[in-house]
């Protein structure tokens, strides 16, 4: 029987230096890479976020707020280059250890509503997993039908292809442990929640840390939001730090590791 995809999606977070502008985080980049080679995962799908590549570029020409005036078309371009760039060496460092990653830009594939996915076709997806290519998407700027454009998180894409594909599990590398009871970079007596289910998250989500710097679709708040969905379909989610040696592979590889799971129930 063939397995069912598993989804990597790899915070801005981590892949990025998150407070400087257009700067990548090239030895996680290069150690994520090595990583996915060795779990070697049947059925991978990876999404990447946007950190100092899409985010300041977003901010700066309020593409979430949609289209208002015409300065914002070029900012739009520049978001999505921007993104392309990031995407381009995240590809190359894959294909550097031999995954047979091919790039796919949602914005070519996908149309929002009021910034919520409206049409979706995932086929090439699906083609390409089924001729065992990993394919790599990423946040990005997508066209609106209400409101012009919009950003497309990474993280509101993972929880829609979890569903349409059936994913058997989600892992997001960040650049923190995992979900804590607070900000774990601002209050030193945050403590990682290593297990939780959708009740319990549903009850206490009021208090999920916001995120530090920008991030025009909402940090860990908005993540654990957008992941409610795939993970009431039956999604397993574990949250994990891809800054940390070792973690990324012992999560595709179902082994023990130091993170959150988010289960059903
Ligand atoms: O970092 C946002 O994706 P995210 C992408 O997954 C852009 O929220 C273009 C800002």
């Amino acid at each position: 029987m063939k397995a069912k995809p598993t989804i990597l999606k790899l915070g801005g977070s981590a892949i990025t230096q998150k407070d400087k502008p257009l700067k990548v985080n090239r030895p996680v980049i290069e150690n994520l890479a090595q990583e996915i080679a060795e779990a070697n995962t049947p059925q991978l799908v990876l999404v990447h976020g946007g950190g100092s590549f899409g985010h300041p570029l977003a901010k700066q020409y309020a593409i979430t707020d949609g289209f208002k005036d015409h300065s914002q078309i070029m900012g739009f371009s520049k978001t999505h280059d921007a993104m392309t760039t990031l995407n381009g060496l995240v590809v190359q460092a894959l294909i550097q250890h031999n995954i047979p990653a091919v790039s796919i830009a949602p914005s070519s594939f996908v149309l929002t509503k009021s910034g919520r996915i409206e049409k979706m076709n995932s086929d090439i997806v699906t083609k390409l997993l089924d001729m065992k290519f990993v394919p790599v998407l990423y946040g990005d700027t997508v066209l609106d039908s209400d409101k012009g454009f919009a950003i497309l998180s990474g993280d509101q894409l993972i929880a829609k292809l979890a569903i349409i594909l059936d994913a058997e599990q989600i892992v997001i590398g960040v650049d923190v442990d995992g979900l804590c009871t607070a900000d774990p970079k601002k209050d030193s007596s945050a403590k990682l929640i290593k297990h939780t289910d959708l009740k319990e998250l549903k009850r206490k989500h009021s208090w999920i840390e916001k995120a530090r710097v920008i991030d025009v679709t909402g940090g860990m708040y908005g993540k654990i939001i957008e992941l409610i969905p795939a993970i009431e379909h039956g999604t397993r989610t574990t949250i994990v730090n891809a800054t940390k040696k070792g973690t990324v592979r012992k999560a595709l590889c179902n082994e023990k590791v130091k993170g959150t799971i988010i289960e059903k129930e």
